[in-house]
């Protein structure tokens, strides 16, 4: 009888004491933000499927830096994931460039299918070879402007103005079409930089500008709709290579069920956010000319096509 206790005791303290990983993950925005709820679904999913061998420390609201920065730091090793928009991406991962493209999805259905599809998952391949790993793509949003001089209908009125933009190279020439003085700088200095009139103005998706409280620093929104902004759960080889494939499984039906989760929080957001930033001050440009926005891309869209293929544009935009 007292050897079967004693290794029951044993047994109960090993698996008790089994080892656990902390795995930390960082995001431009705050906890309740879309990129939040899409890591808070991730991490709540990889410890239940994991059993708690697997839990994850977050680093909201930029805490580790700029998106940059902290896709930099998964590839170094000092964190272990990133929930981060395309912007900065295109500097690691070439091929990604090509999502950037201003007006180039219809709508959030036309996004998601071309993403969860062939051309996306297969843009999910590159990233192995450069040090990382991406998960499944999340979701930022359709961007918008905002500034402090003037309401926004058509390109003109964008002429002059000085934008903050993401470091991202494709978003600057399309910018720059619309007369714009494209000023890339990392997230975490915007909200300083409007408050000080160092730059007019920024362009971010709804949840964005709503989680950052850009209305405390910018009087007019338009929804130019310009751009669609990807989002990525980005880990590393070094963090996959330690799971076991059953682990693995968990890991990516996780990184499926947060970008579910963050689509539906930047929908959610969509519908109730202009309401609240109008409430908040912001006067809200709901129709903007959009054809005079398209129109003035014809330039940019040729060096695209030269930049990324005619053929492959045109496959995303075929997309049904
Ligand atoms: O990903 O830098 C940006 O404007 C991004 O949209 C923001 O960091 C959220």
């Amino acid at each position: 009888m007292k050897r079967s206790l004693l290794t029951l005791a044993l047994l109960a303290a090993t698996c008790g004491a089994q080892a656990q990983t902390i795995l930390k993950i960082g995001y431009a925005t705050t906890a309740t933000s879309h990129y939040g709820v899409g890591s808070t679904t991730f991490c709540d999913d990889i410890e239940k499927g994991t059993q708690g061998r697997y839990k994850c420390q977050q680093f909201p609201s930029s805490a580790l830096g700029g998106e940059r920065e902290m896709i930099e730091a998964v590839q170094l090793g000092t964190l272990d994931i990133v929930n981060t928009s395309t912007g900065p991406v295109g500097n690691f991962v070439p091929e990604v460039k090509i999502v950037d493209i201003p007006f180039l999805f219809r709508d959030y259905d036309h996004a998601r299918k071309v993403l969860d599809g062939p051309i996306g998952q297969d843009l999910l391949t590159k990233f192995p070879s450069k040090g990382l790993v991406a998960l499944s793509w999340t979701e930022n949003g359709f961007r918008h402007m905002t500034n402090n001089k003037r309401a926004i209908v058509k390109p003109e009125d964008a002429s002059g103005l000085k934008m903050r933009t993401m470091e991202n190279k494709v978003h600057m020439e399309g910018y720059r079409a619309f007369g714009i003085q494209p000023t890339p700088m990392a997230f975490p200095e915007v909200f300083g930089a409007l408050q000080q009139g160092t730059v007019d103005g920024q362009e971010n998706p709804i949840p964005v500008i709503l989680a950052s409280k850009f209305s405390q620093v910018q009087k007019h929104l338009s929804l130019t709709g310009h751009v669609y902004s990807p989002a990525l759960l980005i880990t590393s080889p070094r963090v996959m290579n330690k799971l076991s494939d059953a682990d693995k499984k968990v890991f990516y039906e996780a990184a499926k069920h947060a970008s579910a989760a963050q689509r539906k929080k930047v929908n959610d957001d969509e519908a109730n956010g202009i309401a609240q930033l109008e409430k908040e001050g912001m006067s809200v440009v709901k129709r903007v000319d959009g054809p005079a926005f398209r129109n003035a891309l014809r330039e940019a869209y040729a060096n695209y096509s030269k930049e990324f293929g005619a053929d492959n544009i045109r496959r995303i935009q075929d997309v049904k």
